[in-house]
């Protein structure tokens, strides 16, 4: 060998040795070979229940790693042999510093913080193991593992071979295992790793909290070799357009039928992702979806080996110069904003109980619109809301601070919207992307933002795009005026103005505005995403005093009194109040009050109701009854 040839080799082993390091020099174990979104990734597998084997929920056994021993040794290079193997010790002399059989089990679905006491605060990783038996994949099947999400980096191994990882919290995603499974038992070991990072969406910083573990829920899916992976089917301009995609051998000349019996409407298409078409003609009698009557259908999509059916409703929404159309007629949302927190207390919701409880409360205050901050909820949350009639704001964590001139930061968030716009595309209850909160109004922002929604638009020409952005907030000379300029450059790029403000609460804006005025600098529709106080649920005294039921009863009557206003003179076109409950935030200290609490809730974190609620609740039934008889 040639020196050259040495050197060349040494500095190839030299950097395959090298472990990665994030910018503070902490060592990165997992993006050595990863994407921003991840590796590894099957195609997405759309309403993925109901091909459902093997439900891999339930107790797994944990071990939990604060020095990322499992996957680096004490010179943090990378180990040949981590926790993955999941090996057990079978000679006496043999070295083994971990047992998965011998370890505590923490439940999936479910974050670990709530689950144990002393993973309250903790970010870090943690190695989960189960075992199953599934027997091998059967001829002409295909078999792949899927999470509902796992928060917030996870790599997956099976039976000690690495499958993939997947870095993006809040969305789903599989890996294939034809061929990989064992006749007998199967170990599947997933690390995840919560830690937050500079460049990750979201960044260090939050005002929710940072709950991790396997999130949702997992399964072992059996589809045929060659299946459908996704459709579309949505109403534009009086026809059913749409296409779905198969995937495996033969795609490309796949004959795929699609079928809403209700209305006796057939098309058909041929190839990888052919395009459907259902003329309005041949579809007189569909109703569409509304909140007043959220209708959906049975469609049925078929291939020569493939058949799986969905619960669609068909809709459309526009804008019309300070307008929000809803199948042809005006639309004010009434709203509420919400974090994917369970009412038990805390702790991340998944479940379908969970969502019917969350939105259920949602459709008890009047609400006929819920902002699903700000991350993506899980999959109930948006069927559930198809099912009762409330249209949806979905949020990617585009959230304050964050490295928006950094490729890799962007990159994850593409891979944000991308995974949210595949589950969700369906859904006619979602009417607005939203693809930022808060974020300054830096030229490198608003390039950011304006990237990220020209590719929901691509992916997405049936919705509605928005961000929630800051307003400048002034008050008139005579200081009883609350001037709100809405002046983001962002609003160049969203087809709805969305503001959060927070006079009243923040800043010194209080009891003495008497009114509030709008300037915008767009024809477009405004929506205040956000306003809201801390209410400490039952604590009483006097309406200047924070934290009190009555200084929340006066906040919110004056609120809703400008917003009346606003609404009568067409200057907005829906609300949002931060928020339905309150929820955990590691910003919120304040002993005795807050307790890790965000407590602008309008129920407490248990389910409740303040005073509030019932102040919201009554407005919301005014304005409902208003816009029910407007001729
Ligand atoms: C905001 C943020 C939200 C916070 C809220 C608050 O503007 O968008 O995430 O939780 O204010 O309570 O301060």
């Amino acid at each position: 060998m040639k020196f050259s040839q040495v050197m060349v080799l040494a500095l190839v082993l030299l950097t395959t040795h090298a472990p990665a390091q994030d910018w503070i020099g902490r060592p990165r174990p997992d993006r050595t070979t990863s994407t921003p979104e991840g590796d590894g990734l099957a195609p997405p597998i759309m309403n993925a229940w109901q091909r459902e084997i093997l439900d891999l929920d339930g107790d797994w056994n944990v071990q939990i790693d604060p020095f990322d021993s499992g996957s680096l040794n004490y010179l943090s290079e990378n180990r040949r042999d981590g926790w993955w193997q999941d090996r057990e010790r079978t000679r006496p002399e043999q070295l083994i510093e971990y047992n998965f059989d011998a370890t505590p089990v923490l439940r999936v679905p479910g974050d670990w913080n709530t689950q144990r006491d002393d993973l309250f605060f903790y970010e870090g990783t943690v190695w989960y193991r189960r075992t199953f038996e599934s027997g091998t994949t059967p001829e002409g099947k295909r078999r792949f593992i899927r999470f509902g999400a796992a928060n917030r980096h996870a790599t997956v191994w099976l039976n000690g071979k690495r499958l993939g990882a997947h870095h993006v919290g809040f969305t789903p995603f599989a890996f294939e295992v034809t061929g990989k499974l064992a006749e007998g038992e199967n170990s599947l070991v997933v690390r995840v790793d919560n830690r937050r990072r500079f460049e990750d969406v979201p960044a260090i910083r939050t005002d929710w909290w940072n709950y991790g573990g396997i999130t949702r829920e997992v399964g072992l899916l059996e589809v045929p070799e060659t299946f459908i992976s996704s459709w579309e089917l949505r109403l534009e301009d009086g026809d059913l357009v749409g296409w779905a995609k198969l995937d495996g051998p033969g795609a490309d000349g796949g004959f795929v039928r699609v079928s809403v019996e209700e209305i006796g409407a057939v098309t058909t298409g041929f190839g990888a992702e052919p395009e459907l078409r259902i003329r309005s003609s041949s579809i007189d009698r569909l109703e569409v979806w509304s909140p007043e009557r959220p209708r959906l259908y049975d469609v049925v999509i078929q291939s020569v080996e493939d058949v799986v059916s969905d619960r669609i409703g068909f809709r459309e929404i526009e804008t019309e110069g300070r307008g929000i159309v809803l199948n042809g007629e005006p639309v004010f949302l009434r709203g509420i904003c919400i974090h994917e927190e369970s009412l038990d207390g805390g702790g991340r919701a998944w479940s379908e109980r969970h969502a019917r409880e969350l939105l259920g409360l949602a459709k008890e205050l009047g609400c006929n619109y819920v902002r699903l901050a700000h991350y993506t909820h899980n999959e109930w949350m948006t069927r559930i809301a198809d099912e009762l009639g409330l249209m949806v704001w979905g949020e990617i964590p585009v959230y304050w601070e964050m490295q928006f001139g950094n490729e890799v930061t962007q990159a994850f968030a593409k891979a944000h919207v991308e995974e949210m716009i595949e589950r969700d595309r369906n859904r006619a209850s979602v009417v607005i992307w939203s693809v930022g909160n808060e974020n300054r109004a830096r030229p490198v922002q608003t390039e950011f933002r304006a990237r990220l929604a020209k590719i929901a638009r691509e992916l997405d020409s049936s919705r509605l795009i928005s961000a929630a952005c800051f307003a400048r907030l002034k008050r008139d000379e005579d200081g009883k005026l609350a001037r709100v300029s809405v002046e983001d450059p962002f609003g160049e790029y969203a087809d709805v103005l969305a503001i959060n403000q927070y006079i009243g609460w923040y800043g010194n804006h209080s009891s003495d505005v008497a009114g509030m005025v709008v300037d915008t600098a767009w024809e477009k529709p405004l929506l205040f995403s956000e306003f809201g106080a801390g209410i400490k649920q039952g604590l009483r005294g006097d309406s200047e005093e924070v934290w009190t039921e009555e200084f929340g009863v006066r906040f919110y009557s004056d609120h809703l009194d400008w917003c009346d206003e606003l609404r009568d003179a067409g200057a907005l076109q829906g609300i949002s109040p931060w928020i339905l409950k309150d929820f955990r935030s590691p910003r919120r200290p304040l002993g005795g009050v807050q307790d890790w609490w965000n407590r602008k809730g309008l129920v407490s974190e248990a389910g409740v109701p303040k005073d509030v609620f019932g102040v919201v609740g009554e407005r919301y039934r005014q304005w409902a009854e208003e816009d029910a008889t407007r001729p």
